[in-house]
C-alpha cells in the first residue's frame, strides 16, 4: 500500500517537520511505502520570514540559495496532479497548521479531481482546532482529531483491511452526509516505543541546511519533552488541555532513546547542528538534565539551540547547558507590559523571572533570543515602548520582534474579536511581517514601521532615537536616515554579535544623521526674489 504525505509548507525552510517524521515511519513500520510531497519551494507571493526578518534585523542576511532555499512560482496543481499520476497512492494524509489551510484546500481538491474514491485525511493542529471546518468546507474525507500516533496507523490497518473506517477514536469523517465524531482517546504514554524518525522521506537539501549567526549548517529537528502545562491564551495548550480532558502530563522520551535516535540520526544525515522544539526544554528535573546532559557530551556533542520559559531557568541548569554545547536559547517575553502580559496573556514568568533568566544565560556565554508579539489587543505606542524598554534591560542578544495572530480556539482571537481589532469574517492567513489587528490609535503601517525599527531601539544607544523615530516615516528624510540608522546597526552591533560597541565614529555618525536631517529640512522663509 503506497501513503502520499502532503505538507502545504508556506515558508518554513531548513525544518523536517517531527509529526510527519513519525508517522510517516509507523506506516513504514507497518509495511506501507511512504512518499512525501511538499510546497516549501513554490512561491505563493508571501514576504518570506528571513527577507522580512533581514530587513528589521532579526537575522544576518546569509546566503541559503547554494542549499536550495529558492522559491519559484510554480503551478502547484500541476506538479501534484504528475506526483499522483506517477506514485499512485492509495491514502493522502495532509499535515497542517492553521496558516497553511489555503494551500491545504488546494491540494485537496488536486486529489479528488484525480481519484474521487481517494482518502483524504488531514491532520495537525488545524485540523485538531477545526475539525468540522476541515470536513465540511474544506473537504478533507477524515480528519485526525490530535494525537495521530495511535489513531493513524488504526486507520491505515482499518484501508488496508477494508474495515469499518468511521469508529476510531480520534478520527472524524463524513459518511453519507453525515458527521461522525469519534471520541478522544488519551494520550500514548509510552513515547519510547516510537520507531525512530523518517528522515528518508526529506529527500531534498532544503530540508537539513540552517543558518545560525551568518554560516549554514546540516541541521536536525527534535523534540524530548511534549507538552506545556500552562494556559497562555494566545497559545493552542488551553485548547489542549480541555481536549485531553486535562489528563495530559509532560511526557519526555528517557535519556536512553533520545541519545540512542539522536545518533542514530546524527550519522546516517551527517548533522552538524540540533534543533530542540521543545516548549520549554528546561522543563525537567536538574538530575534528569543531568543525565542527559553527560550522555549527550560523550554520544552527541553536536552545538545546538533551545527554547525554554523564563520560569524554568536555574543557574545550575544552564551551567550544563553550556557545558554540552548549547549555543543560544530563546525565552518568550512577548511584551514588555505587565499588565498584558499578566493578565492578557496569562503568562506564568513574572518580569523578574524574565531579567534574572536572560542575566544567567548572558553570564554563562549562551546567545540569548527572545519573542515579543507585536499588534497584540489592545498595544498602543506606550505598551510598544515598555517592550523595547524590557528587551533592553533583559541584556536580549537577538530579539525576534513578530506580529501576533489570533489562532483559531485561542481565548486571546475571542478577546481580539469581542474588543474589535479583528474581523473573522475577514480571516486573514498569519504573515510575520503585517499586522493581523486592526487599532483606533495605530495604523497597520506605522506597526509595520514600528516592528522594523524596534531592534534599533533596542540595540543602539538613546542618542540615536530621536533619530529612528523620525525614521518611522517613510518620506525621503526618513528612508535616508533609516539607511544610514541600518549601517550604523551593521557597523556597531552585527559587527560585535549582537552587543552595541562604542566605535571612534560616533561623532561622524551623528553629524552625518544631522546633516540627513537639515539638509533636507526646507528653510521656514526663502526670502523674496
Ligand atoms: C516545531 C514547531 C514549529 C517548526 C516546525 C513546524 C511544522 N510544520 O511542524 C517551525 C519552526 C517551522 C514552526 C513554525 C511556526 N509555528 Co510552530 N510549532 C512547533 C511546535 C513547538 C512543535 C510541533 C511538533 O513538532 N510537535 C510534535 C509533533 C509530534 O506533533 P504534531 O506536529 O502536532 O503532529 C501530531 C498530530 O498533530 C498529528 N498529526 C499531524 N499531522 C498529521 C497528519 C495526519 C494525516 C494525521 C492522521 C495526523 C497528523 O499526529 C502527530 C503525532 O501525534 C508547536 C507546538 C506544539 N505543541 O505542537 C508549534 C506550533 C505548531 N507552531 C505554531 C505557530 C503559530 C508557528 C508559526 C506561525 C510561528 C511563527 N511566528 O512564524 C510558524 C508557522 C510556520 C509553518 N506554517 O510551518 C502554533 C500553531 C498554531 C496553529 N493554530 O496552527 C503551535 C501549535 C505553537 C502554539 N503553541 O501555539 N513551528
Ligand atoms: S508557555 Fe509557551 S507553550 Fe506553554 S502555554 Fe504558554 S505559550 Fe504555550
Amino acid at each position: 500500500m503506497k501513503l502520499l504525505f502532503i505538507w502545504p509548507n508556506k515558508g518554513a525552510f531548513g525544518v523536517k517537520p517531527i509529526g510527519i517524521s513519525l508517522l510517516s515511519s509507523l506506516a513504514k513500520k507497518m509495511g506501507w511505502e511512504t512518499k512525501l510531497y511538499d510546497t516549501t519551494h513554490i512561491d505563493f507571493g508571501y514576504t518570506q520570514y528571513t527577507e522580512s526578518g533581514v530587513l528589521a534585523k532579526i537575522f544576518k542576511d546569509v546566503d541559503m540559495t547554494p542549499f536550495g532555499w529558492v522559491k519559484t512560482k510554480v503551478d502547484m496543481e500541476h506538479e501534484l496532479a504528475v506526483t499522483l499520476n506517477e506514485y499512485q497512492p492509495d491514502c493522502i494524509a495532509v499535515s497542517l497548521l492553521s496558516d497553511e489551510r489555503f494551500i491545504a484546500v488546494r491540494a485537496t481538491k488536486v486529489a479528488k479531481a484525480w481519484r474521487k474514491d481517494i482518502p483524504v485525511i488531514w491532520g495537525g493542529m488545524f485540523p485538531t482546532l477545526e475539525p468540522e471546518k476541515a470536513l465540511i468546507e474544506d473537504g478533507a474525507d477524515f480528519v485526525c482529531r490530535g494525537e495521530g500516533l495511535e489513531a493513524f496507523p488504526e486507520f491505515l490497518l482499518a484501508l488496508e483491511k477494508k474495515e469499518d473506517l468511521y469508529s476510531i477514536k480520534n478520527i472524524w469523517g463524513k459518511h453519507r452526509g453525515e458527521l461522525i465524531k469519534n471520541p478522544t482517546r488519551s494520550l500514548m504514554e509510552d513515547i519510547d516505543s516510537l520507531p525512530f524518525a523518517d528522515w528518508d522521506i526529506f529527500a531534498r537539501q532544503e530540508y537539513y541546511y540552517k543558518p545560525f549567526d551568518g554560516n549554514a549548517y546540516i541541521g536536525g529537528d527534535y523534540m524530548t519533552n511534549w507538552g506545556c502545562p500552562y494556559n497562555c491564551t494566545y497559545c493552542v495548550n488551553h485548547f489542549l488541555h480541555k481536549l485531553y480532558d486535562h489528563k495530559d502530563k509532560i511526557r519526555r522520551y528517557s535519556v536512553e532513546r533520545s541519545i540512542k535516535e539522536l545518533k542514530f540520526l546524527k550519522d546516517k544525515f551527517n548533522l552538524q547542528f540540533l534543533r530542540f522544539y521543545d516548549e520549554d526544554f528546561l522543563m525537567r528535573p536538574t538530575h534528569v538534565l543531568r543525565h542527559f546532559s553527560e550522555c549527550y557530551l560523550e554520544e552527541i556533542n553536536l552545538p545546538f539551540v533551545i527554547e525554554t520559559n523564563p520560569h524554568s531557568v536555574t543557574e545550575e541548569k544552564v551551567v550544563l547547558l553550556k557545558n554540552m554545547n548549547c549555543v543560544s536559547a530563546t525565552l518568550a517575553i512577548e511584551t514588555g507590559n505587565t499588565e498584558l502580559r499578566k493578565n492578557l496573556l496569562k503568562r506564568v514568568d513574572s518580569e523578574a523571572d524574565i531579567l534574572r533568566a536572560f542575566k544567567i544565560f548572558n553570564d554563562n556565554g549562551i546567545r540569548t533570543s527572545c519573542f515579543i508579539m507585536l499588534g497584540l489587543p489592545f498595544e498602543t505606542r506606550a505598551t510598544y515602548e515598555s517592550s523595547i524598554d524590557l528587551v533592553r534591560r533583559a541584556g536580549v542578544r537577538y530579539p525576534c520582534v513578530n506580529f501576533f495572530f489570533p489562532f483559531e480556539q485561542t481565548e486571546l482571537r475571542e478577546i481580539a474579536i469581542k474588543n474589535s481589532f479583528y474581523d473573522p469574517e475577514r480571516e486573514k492567513v498569519y504573515q510575520t511581517d503585517y499586522p493581523a489587528l486592526t487599532f483606533q490609535s495605530l495604523t497597520s503601517d506605522e506597526l509595520v514601521q514600528m516592528r522594523n525599527v524596534f531592534n534599533l531601539y533596542v540595540k543602539l544607544p538613546v542618542i540615536y532615537h530621536s533619530y529612528i523615530k523620525r525614521s518611522e516615516s517613510a518620506d525621503d528624510v526618513g528612508k535616508l536616515l533609516r539607511e544610514k540608522i541600518l549601517t550604523i546597526y551593521d557597523e556597531t552591533v552585527w559587527a560585535n554579535d549582537g552587543w552595541f560597541a562604542e566605535n571612534s565614529k560616533t561623532g561622524f555618525y551623528l553629524s552625518e544623521l544631522s546633516g540627513i536631517l537639515h539638509a533636507t529640512q526646507k528653510p521656514a522663509y526663502e526670502g523674496e526674489d
